[in-house]
């Protein structure tokens, strides 16, 4: 009875009969599933399902926008930050499917990442100062943009902890390149990049004196500075060039998101910070925490910065070199009109900047609205020099009323926002919970809140930092998530929930556990901008991209003694290596040059050598360089760590070290 009713009332009963039915290839098939039960009866049959499940109607719904059958794609990639373990994850939407944790700035032992080959380097390319750094706080995934559109070639991203950016080439969807921020201890605003990607633009969190040089607290307000810094990016190497880069110094307010102006305001960025009290805490000895502290102030400050005017000034040589790196000093940038301030209701958090260019959105912490920041105001105040004041540095200050369009009530805790493509905007609301959609073209309340579990932190849409966003989904990046999955432990998972933003009223759609730390941003493409490559061509160091000179080939495989120096030359194919026996000297600096002779998708193989910690991964093609001293004498086989055949256990050899005589 209650199942007629259900039937009778629903039009989705009738659409899940006829998807079901279209979506039946075999036509046969489907012609004997009527003629046996009737399109009622696989009705009746769905709603039996959703009976014994407990599903309700909404359920049923979002499982149908959501369910990616096998060997059918996902529309759209998301490129997660993977927080604190330092590496990216890929995902798949709308089915929210795992695809891959890119290794970053984490050792990731399945791609062999950080275990003895060619990606060594470029983790040890990342190390601050004298520490080898292998894990990373990472923040704010970017894709290159170009005209500042998506273009799906590359992909930044930061690490907050130890002031880092990495590029991943797109290509492949591994890193190639880490560089480290030689003037600040620690990053947020960043990686954002500048329309055309000509730059990653890295701004500093917690102060510090720039090259991170010792000053005590005391001196705090004299030597203590924020930074950002302009990565020049170049194109066609795939590589930011530290040479090309330059820095702009900043006022020690505790600098947090950024993002680069496009359309109206391309050639700007903008700077958000808390902490303009400068607290520094000190509560053993009885003084307020940071946390108080630097929440005096009604007003923080919102820094717009004039780029394209700042460039010229460092490549008229106006600059002062700081640990390598020229700094644009704000002693120029101040007088010069590239460095403004403007104030920021109160412990500002999120700073976006609107499809059109045309405003800079700004979400308050401890503040309910969100403001709206008008560029062509602020640009004709700085350029009639019409500010309130300056600050302790001599930076000028905008008047706050003159710099705004307006601002909107959205709730407590308004955070990030991001856009759909009718100037719509959608604001993570973290105290209270929802997803607050307004407008940002004429400022209207937010015209719905949409709960979500729990405190969401961090909202992405469809490309919806470009200049043209995709509307059609949300995705609520929560920080809690009691109740919801299966209990893992005190240290649960994040809850992503895909929210279809495309009627009038928002609807989740279904939830994702990840349980791969926090993610701070991520971005959504369309999925057929992304060409990787399937196979690499033979012989590639997969970090240049191109022929290893020092790769192995078929019938030229070797072992070259020289001294105490050991070279292999090695093959791997199914389902062998070659050479497979490798005898050395105890204290032999040993070199292995491995390859893949694979030419066919997906045919991969891995190479490990036990105990010494050697794992590789080798895609159908690729060559990797492996060096380490044989220090430890003894039997070592040395396997394949791929199920790449029926003979893959077979895939095997020995690694042997001859103790040094005595
Ligand atoms: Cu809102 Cu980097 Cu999490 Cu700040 S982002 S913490
Ligand atoms: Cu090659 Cu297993």
């Amino acid at each position: 009875m209650r199942a007629r009713t259900i039937l009778g009332s629903s039009l989705l009963a009738a659409g899940l009969a006829a998807t079901i039915f279209a979506g039946c290839e075999n036509k046969h098939e489907a012609k004997q599933d009527t003629q046996a039960t009737g399109s009622l009866g696989a009705s009746a049959s769905i709603v039996e399902l959703m009976k014994a499940r407990g599903l309700s109607e909404a359920d049923v719904e979002g499982a149908l926008k959501t369910y990616v059958p096998s060997g059918k794609m996902d529309e759209y990639y998301i490129f997660a930050s993977g927080g604190q373990s330092g590496n990216v994850d890929v995902i798949g939407v709308p089915s929210m499917r795992l695809l891959k944790v890119i290794g970053v700035f984490t050792p990731e032992s399945w791609q062999g990442w950080g275990f003895g080959g060619d990606s060594d380097k470029v983790l040890e390319g990342g190390n601050q100062g004298t520490h080898k750094i292998r894990w990373a706080d990472m923040h704010h995934p970017n894709l290159s943009e170009t005209k500042g559109d998506y273009d799906g070639k590359f992909l930044f991203v930061n690490d907050k902890a130890n002031a880092r950016v990495a590029v991943v080439d797109l290509a492949d969807f591994s890193t190639k390149q880490i560089v480290p921020n030689p003037l600040a201890a620690s990053d947020h605003g960043g990686a954002f990049v500048t329309p055309d990607t000509d730059y990653v633009i890295e701004t500093s969190q917690y102060p510090a004196p720039l090259g991170r040089d010792y000053a005590p607290l005391s001196q705090y307000k004299e030597k203590y500075r924020g930074v950002a810094i302009f990565w020049k990016f170049d194109r066609s190497k795939g590589r930011i060039d530290p040479a090309k880069s330059w820095a702009m110094e900043l006022p020690p307010y505790t600098q947090d998101l950024a993002d680069a102006g496009k359309v109206d305001s391309d050639g700007w960025a903008f700077i958000n910070s808390f902490n303009t009290e400068m607290a520094i805490g000190g509560t053993l000895d009885g003084k307020p925490p940071i946390e108080s502290g630097a929440s005096q102030n009604d007003m923080d400050f919102l820094h717009v910065i004039n780029w394209k005017k700042a460039e010229e000034l460092v490549n008229a040589g106006k600059t002062k070199t700081i640990a390598g790196m020229r700094v644009l000093m704000m002693d120029v940038s101040g007088p010069e009109g590239v460095l403004s301030l403007v104030g920021e209701p109160k412990s500002p958090h999120g700073c976006d900047v609107t499809p059109d260019g045309k405003s800079v959105i700004v979400g308050g912490k401890l503040d309910t609205h969100t403001t709206i920041y008008d560029f062509a105001k602020m640009k004709t105040l700085i350029g009639e020099k019409k500010f309130e004041g300056k600050d302790p540095y001599g930076i000028p200050i905008m008047a706050f009323k003159e710099a705004i369009s307006g601002q909107v009530e959205i709730g407590l805790g308004p955070l990030h926002t991001v856009f759909g493509d009718h100037g719509d905007a959608y604001t993570s609301v973290f105290i209270e919970s929802v997803v607050a959609k307004w407008s940002y073209k004429d400022f209207k309340k937010p015209v719905e809140k949409l709960k979500v579990q729990y405190n969401i932190g961090h909202i992405l849409a469809a490309e919806g930092d470009t200049v043209s966003p995709d509307g059609k989904y949300v995705v609520a990046m929560n920080k809690m998530s009691m109740d919801r999955f299966l209990p893992v432990g005190p240290l649960y998972p994040q809850n992503f929930q895909l929210i279809d933003i495309t009627g009038d009223k928002m609807r989740k759609l279904s939830d994702m556990p990840l349980g791969n730390a926090e993610p701070h941003y991520s971005q959504m493409i369309k999925a057929d901008k992304i060409k990787p490559v399937k196979v690499y061509k033979p012989g590639t160091n997969a970090i240049t991209m191109e022929q290893d000179p020092l790769r192995a080939e078929g019938g030229k495989e070797r072992i070259v003694r020289n001294g105490t120096k050991v070279e292999v030359f090695m093959t791997a194919i199914r389902s062998h290596f070659t050479p497979d026996q490798i005898e050395v000297d105890e204290g032999d600096d040993v070199t292995i040059h491995v390859t893949s002779l694979e030419s066919a998708e997906d045919q991969t193989h891995g190479f490990t050598i036990d105990m010494y910690n050697i794992n590789v991964s080798l895609e159908a093609g690729k060559n990797e360089n492996i060096s380490f001293k044989a220090d430890m004498p003894g039997t070592y086989p040395m396997y394949c760590t791929e199920f790449c055949s029926a003979l893959h256990l077979e895939m095997a050899g020995y690694f042997l070290v001859k103790p040094k005589r005595k």
